[in-house]
This record gives C-alpha cells, sequence and structure tokens, in this order.
C-alpha cells in the first residue's frame, strides 16, 4: 500500500481497529469533538487494542509504499499532526474510515510472498488542505 502526502504540511497515518463500523463512526465523531478525555477513552471503547501507524510523519510529497499486516476489519485513521492553532489534524476532519480485506491479488505459486492486505476507503469525510 503507497501512502502519500499531497498536501503541504506534515501528516501522519495512525489507526485504530475499530470493532465495527458503527464504532468507527462514533470514534470519528470523538476525534472531531476535540473532547480529550472522550478521546483518551476512545481507542478502549471503540477498539479492538489493534492499533499503531501506518505511515509519517510525512512532508509534502513525500511517498510511503509498505506491506499491511494488519487482520482484515474496520480501521479509523487519523493525523495527530498540531495545526498552527494548536488543534490536531484530525479535529479538524483529518481521519477516515476504512476496512482491510484480504487481498484479491491472486499470486503464482512459487512466489513465495504472502497476500498483502489491501484497504478501501468507506467514509466520507472531508480531504486536508
Ligand atoms: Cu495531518
Amino acid at each position: 500500500m503507497r501512502f502519500k502526502n499531497d498536501g503541504y504540511l506534515v501528516h501522519m497515518f495512525l489507526f485504530v481497529q475499530a470493532k465495527n463500523l458503527a464504532d468507527a463512526k462514533k470514534a470519528e465523531a470523538v476525534l472531531l469533538s476535540g473532547n480529550a478525555t472522550l478521546i483518551k477513552g476512545a481507542a478502549k471503547k471503540y477498539g479492538t487494542g489493534v492499533t499503531g501507524q501506518f505511515a509519517g510523519p510525512m512532508s509534502h510529497a513525500e511517498l510511503q509504499q509498505e506491506v499491511i499486516n494488519e487482520p482484515p476489519g474496520v480501521y479509523v485513521i487519523f493525523c495527530a499532526m498540531n495545526a498552527q492553532d494548536g488543534r490536531e489534524h484530525f479535529q479538524l476532519g483529518m481521519f477516515r474510515t476504512i476496512t482491510i480485506v484480504k487481498s484479491r491479488v491472486r499470486w503464482r505459486p512459487g512466489d513465495g510472498a504472502s497476500r498483502p492486505a489491501a484497504a478501501s476507503p468507506l467514509g466520507d469525510s472531508p480531504d486536508e488542505g
């Protein structure tokens, strides 16, 4: 999977696997609220315990490519870089709910490579600038 920063600011891709799509949407609402107490508890309340970072921090035009090994499921990805006004980017809408599924790419026998996971966007969050 490739991650590319088309924005002019530095961004990152953190992730939390949600228990389901409904909980992912609740977690998105918490991120948008900017409520530090709710945000602190959101991963435990709505998540499965699978958390981490896919990429970043990435500068303008930077690209990172990697194999995604996280288990299939619903994930909320978000950026926690600080904006100039002190808010974090997720509070400005920089998050998205995605699903990770098993790859449908067929590998020839003898390739020796394990099948990478693929992600597809589900959310409709506004893009960052
Ligand atoms: Cu960001």
